[in-house]
């Protein structure tokens, strides 16, 4: 694809998410979109929000467990960008007005403290982490049904993000002293109005969560960039998603860990 048909279908994108409004996939028009069509436009869909004013502020690894791949029936792992504008606070409230079909998956999240490039080793990768919390991810395709895309339509669409919720600084448990081999055995339990919907071990998340920021760091350098000093890290869900419904209470728990909620308003 040309760059003037990458802007353009990164402006498609972008107005079908500010209205709300589903659109038919990239690869319907555009059958050859590639990967790296498919990452430049979420490049330049990235900077069209930066042009309003948003901030860069984290990354999210998708596709990164087997429930997931089977819940969208894709095969690769794949990231988006995240704006400080997606962020939803921890235990506050979450709006379904502007959403098109909602759904949120439960996630273990980093923050780094320093710049990583490239291939990364574990132990490297281990310790330029910061800080490990819960995340719940909302996530939102600006496709028609939220389903029978390709991998390069996902990526287009920023990997199908739409908002996060993390908790404050202060309640992000810090890394240092952690055992990096115990992280793979919590669980991450979610749960819907105070019943269990999901749950999964953080190993289901590519093996281990500090291997999905290894492969990030793979991914962004296939683009030719490294994952930023104080980034924050999504490492994937380790479940399939649920679909989001007004009054629903979302409660994410990890045993060791902590506990990080939303609610759904209409
Ligand atoms: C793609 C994004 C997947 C995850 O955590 O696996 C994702 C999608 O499901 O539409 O964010
Ligand atoms: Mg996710």
């Amino acid at each position: 694809m040309n760059p003037a048909q990458i802007m353009e279908m990164a402006q498609f994108l972008d107005e079908s998410r500010q209205a709300a409004r589903e659109v038919s996939r990239i690869t319907d028009r555009h059958p050859e979109l590639s990967m790296s069509d498919a990452y430049a436009i979420q490049e330049a869909g990235i900077r069209l929000r930066q042009a309003r004013g948003e901030r860069v502020v984290a990354y999210k690894m998708g596709l990164t467990s087997r429930a997931k791949r089977e819940q969208m029936g894709l095969k690769s792992p794949c990231y988006g960008v995240l704006t400080d504008r997606m962020q939803v606070p921890a235990d506050g409230v979450f709006p379904l007005q502007g959403s098109i079909h909602p759904k949120i998956e439960p996630e273990i999240a980093f923050v780094v403290s320093r710049e990583l490039r490239g291939k990364v080793g574990f132990e490297q990768a281990a310790q330029a982490i910061e800080s490990v919390f819960p995340a719940l991810e909302i996530l939102d395709s600006r496709f028609v049904g939220f389903k029978y895309f390709s991998l390069p339509d996902v990526v287009a669409d920023n990997s199908s993000s739409s908002h996060f919720v993390i908790p404050a600084p202060e309640h992000r448990k810090p890394f240092r002293g952690m055992d990096p081999a115990a992280m793979a055995n919590w669980e991450l339990v979610l749960s819907i109005n105070g019943a269990r919907a999901q749950a999964a071990l953080a190993s289901e998340i590519s093996g281990h969560p500090i291997h999905s920021l290894i492969q990030l760091c793979e991914l962004l350098e296939e683009r030719g960039q490294a994952l930023p000093a104080g980034s924050i890290v999504l490492t994937g869900a380790a479940t399939a998603a649920v679909a989001l419904e007004p009054g629903m209470r979302v409660q994410l728990e990890v045993a060791g860990l902590g506990a990080l909620g939303v609610s759904v308003s209409a």
